[in-house]
């Protein structure tokens, strides 16, 4: 993409709504404007880096098994008079009427929605188990929306929901998604932690908050470090095996929000515990038949009897990660991508547009980057070159290419990592081998 074509509004001063740091690159680097009180549209550059969110997501969700549909952000209100939070909801709940006064809502999640659609189609044991999907705009009128997309009203989630006949069904479930959770936050550069969470009526171990370390994070946590420590399981998951052990390690070691954690009780040593602030990134849960029982979700067993299913519902904050993401990872320039998430792979800085050979050199090389399918954003604006700089540090694409008519004269370009001091002085031939090698999809 060509910087003169692209709709890209970057600001320079720091906005004055914006408390914290990702929402003022967010804002300065022109991937969101706001709508109004916690609604936003998304802009060019910020909506690559939610679809590569989704991708990512999608990608891990489909490797454990789930399948992906979409369900409508409107419901009707008598699926949730019928599980009884159409009343409990209050007001966080966006209520509407449409022509014939007829009572619905906008979405703040789905469970009653999903267990209708499987409550109409599933009959027998066999069906079973099953773990449906969608990545889906919620709404929630929440009394103080803040910090810019991290805590909107309308906000994306991917949202899933399992199904199974038994509760070791239903734990295997939720071991996987635990797994793919951490498979899905390492892949975009984070440190996820697993921290326990309420349960509610049902008790028991199964709810886990997804916590990510950033100085600006809503809640002080408190964790053992051997927890920052552990390795991501890898790729090659097998998720048909018991995946038990590897939800064991991750949680048995101490984590707590500071409402729960109490220094009397909490056995780690001092130079072991880490303080900190955290965002929380995805929220897992096994909730029973506590939407399945009052919606009728309910199949025939093998020996004739009947099943109430047991659920467990799995939410991950997608446009929430982006502000996450750049929460831990900027520097006092702008936003610092993992190139999984990054908007382009690399950004083309022609620093002397109007100079025939800074055009012609820049310009074959886009052309080469694009017919490579390397994503690019090329700045061929009539600018200072400071102004490219700073624009580009701020935009944060993972690399920077830079031509320059005195690099030129050596038949030299320069290519820079943005987050690192890292710096290569290649020529234009030895610049495509590169990009080849490090930036193609
Ligand atoms: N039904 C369950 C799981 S599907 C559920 O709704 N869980 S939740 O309330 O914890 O939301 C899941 C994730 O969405 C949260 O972990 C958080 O990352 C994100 N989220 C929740 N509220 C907001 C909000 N107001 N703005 C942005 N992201 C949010």
């Amino acid at each position: 993409m060509r910087r003169t074509e692209l709709f890209l509004p970057t600001l320079k001063e720091n906005p004055a709504e914006a408390q914290i740091v990702s929402h003022r690159l967010m804002l300065r680097a022109g991937l969101i404007r706001q709508a109004s009180a916690g609604i936003y549209t998304w802009l060019p550059v910020g909506i690559r880096v939610l679809r590569k969110i989704e991708q990512i997501i999608r990608e891990e969700q489909d490797a454990a098994g789930a399948q992906e549909v979409l369900m409508p952000t409107i419901q009707s209100a008598d699926l949730w008079r019928k599980s009884g939070r159409y009343d409990d909801y209050g007001k966080e709940m966006l209520r509407i009427r449409d022509r014939h006064d007829r009572e619905m809502l906008y979405g703040p999640t789905n469970e009653e929605l999903i267990t209708d659609v499987l409550a109409q189609e599933i009959r027998s044991y066999r069906d079973l188990p099953k773990n449906l999907y969608h990545i889906q705009w919620k709404f929630r009128d929440e009394v103080r929306p803040r910090f810019g997309i991290m805590r909107g009203r309308e906000f994306l989630m991917k949202d899933n929901y399992s199904f199974d006949l038994d509760f070791a069904g239903a734990r295997r479930s939720y071991n996987r998604m635990f797994v793919a959770y951490l498979r899905t936050y390492a892949r975009m550069g984070l440190k996820a932690i697993p921290m326990r969470a309420e349960t509610g009526p049902i008790g028991g171990d199964m709810s886990h908050e997804f916590i990510i370390l950033a100085d600006t994070g809503e809640s002080e946590v408190f964790c053992d470090r051997a927890l920052l420590d552990l390795e991501p399981p890898q790729a090659d998951v097998d998720y048909s095996a018991d995946l038990q052990p590897v939800v064991d390690e991750w949680t048995s070691h101490y984590a707590a929000s500071d409402d729960k954690h109490d220094p009397a009780a909490c056995d780690v040593p001092d130079s072991q515990l880490v303080t900190a602030r955290g965002i929380e990134v995805g929220h897992i849960f096994y909730f029973g038949t506590k939407y399945s029982e009052p919606l009728g979700a309910v199949v025939q067993g093998a020996d004739g009897e009947r099943v109430t299913l047991e659920m467990g519902s799995y939410g991950i904050g997608v446009s929430r990660l982006v502000g996450g993401i750049i929460e831990a990872s900027h520097d006092e320039n702008g936003i610092i991508w993992p190139a999984s998430v990054a908007p382009y792979a690399v950004g083309l800085v022609n620093l002397k547009t109007g100079d025939s050979a800074c055009d012609d050199s820049c310009g074959e090389l886009y052309a080469f980057l694009r017919s490579s399918g390397i994503e690019v954003l090329y700045d061929d604006r009539d600018e200072r070159a400071g102004q490219k700089f700073a624009d580009m540090d701020l935009i944060g694409l993972p690399w920077q290419i830079v031509i320059g008519p005195r690099g030129l004269k050596n038949g030299s370009v320069e290519v820079k990592a943005r987050g690192t001091d890292q710096r290569l002085e290649l020529s234009l031939e030895e610049v495509r081998t590169w990009a080849t090698e490090n930036l193609a999809a």
